[in-house]
């Protein structure tokens, strides 16, 4: 067994600019050899992952745009992927969604609407790619989502995507038990806060970071690469006995009181 991922195809759902987690992954895969395919939603991100892409050397990216919230997007997009690569290896779902008035102040004032389109875009998403996938990974292989500390326990402002964190969370769990017969393995990571445009403009972020300089085991705040690294791991053969389960890459912070 060695560390290579050559010879080997993933799908990355989620790279928005340089910033986004979906790209730690991607060069952390890219570095082990693997194949990249990329999945944006919005039009306007596509020449920002193409010309990221273009900077990893050697690689012969494949491009498709997919929107979770709509069904017949992502069964085109397997099926495309599908007649254009056959197999695919895995597959890292870095994708999340709430409106933004929704992200402050109090949770009791989540409207239904809100709750909703979070649930889809950020929860239910994941079982429906997932499903999608299933047919092309003939040769068993990985799904890693992205989750956060605010799904375990209350985190200000976080609010609806905490609860729809804890449904993705519960997501990961039935979805290795379903796909584990097809030697696919389902697993999440759960990133600390890294300084993306979805963090952008959303609660307090200095205060929450000089909070795990302060008293995270570690020190420091957790990097794009540290979570891309991870995500080589749970895609690889050296976590083949994991499944179902929830890597916290937060500098150690979920351990403190
Ligand atoms: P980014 O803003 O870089 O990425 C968010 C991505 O979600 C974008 O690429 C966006 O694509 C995509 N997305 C939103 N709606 C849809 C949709 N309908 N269909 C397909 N894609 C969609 O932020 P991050 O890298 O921070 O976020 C990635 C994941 O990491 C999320 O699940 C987030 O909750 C999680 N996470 C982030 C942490 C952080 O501190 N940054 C901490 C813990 C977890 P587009 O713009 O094209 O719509
Ligand atoms: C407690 C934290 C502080 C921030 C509070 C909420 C963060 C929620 C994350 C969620 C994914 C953000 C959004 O949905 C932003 C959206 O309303 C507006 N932004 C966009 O539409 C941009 C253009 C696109 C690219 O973004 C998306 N998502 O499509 C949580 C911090 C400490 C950790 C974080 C940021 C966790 C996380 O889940 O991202």
């Amino acid at each position: 067994m060695n560390f290579s991922l050559e010879g080997r195809t993933y799908v990355v759902m989620g790279v928005a600019n340089k910033r986004s987690i979906a790209w730690g992954i991607a060069q952390s895969l890219h570095n082990a050899g693997a194949r990249l395919i990329f999945t944006y939603a919005a039009e306007r991100f596509e020449k920002s992952v193409r010309d990221l892409a273009d900077s990893l050397e050697g690689q012969d990216a494949l491009f498709y745009q997919c929107d979770v919230t709509d069904d017949e997007s992502i069964t085109e997009t397997f099926q495309q992927i599908q007649n254009d690569v056959g197999t695919i290896h895995g597959l890292a779902h870095c994708i999340a969604f709430a409106n933004k008035d929704e992200l402050k102040g109090d949770f009791l004032n989540t409207s239904r609407d809100g709750f909703l389109t979070a649930h889809n875009i950020s929860s239910y998403s994941l079982t429906a790619v997932a499903r999608a996938a299933q047919p092309l990974m003939s040769e068993g292989g990985g799904i890693v989502t992205l989750t956060y500390l605010g799904g375990e326990r209350v985190v200000p402002n976080y609010n609806v995507m905490g609860v729809a964190k804890a449904s993705l969370d519960a997501s990961v769990k039935y979805l290795a038990e379903s796909l584990g017969q097809h030697s696919i393995r389902v697993n999440a990571i759960s990133a600390g806060p890294i300084r993306t445009l979805s963090a952008k403009g959303v609660g307090d972020f200095n205060s929450i970071l000089k909070d795990i300089e302060e008293r995270a085991p570690l020190r420091r705040p957790t990097t794009q690469d540290e979570v891309g690294d991870t995500a080589y791991f749970l895609l690889s053969d050296f976590s083949r006995g994991v499944t179902g389960e929830i890597i916290h890459v937060d500098s150690g912070f979920h351990i403190i009181g």
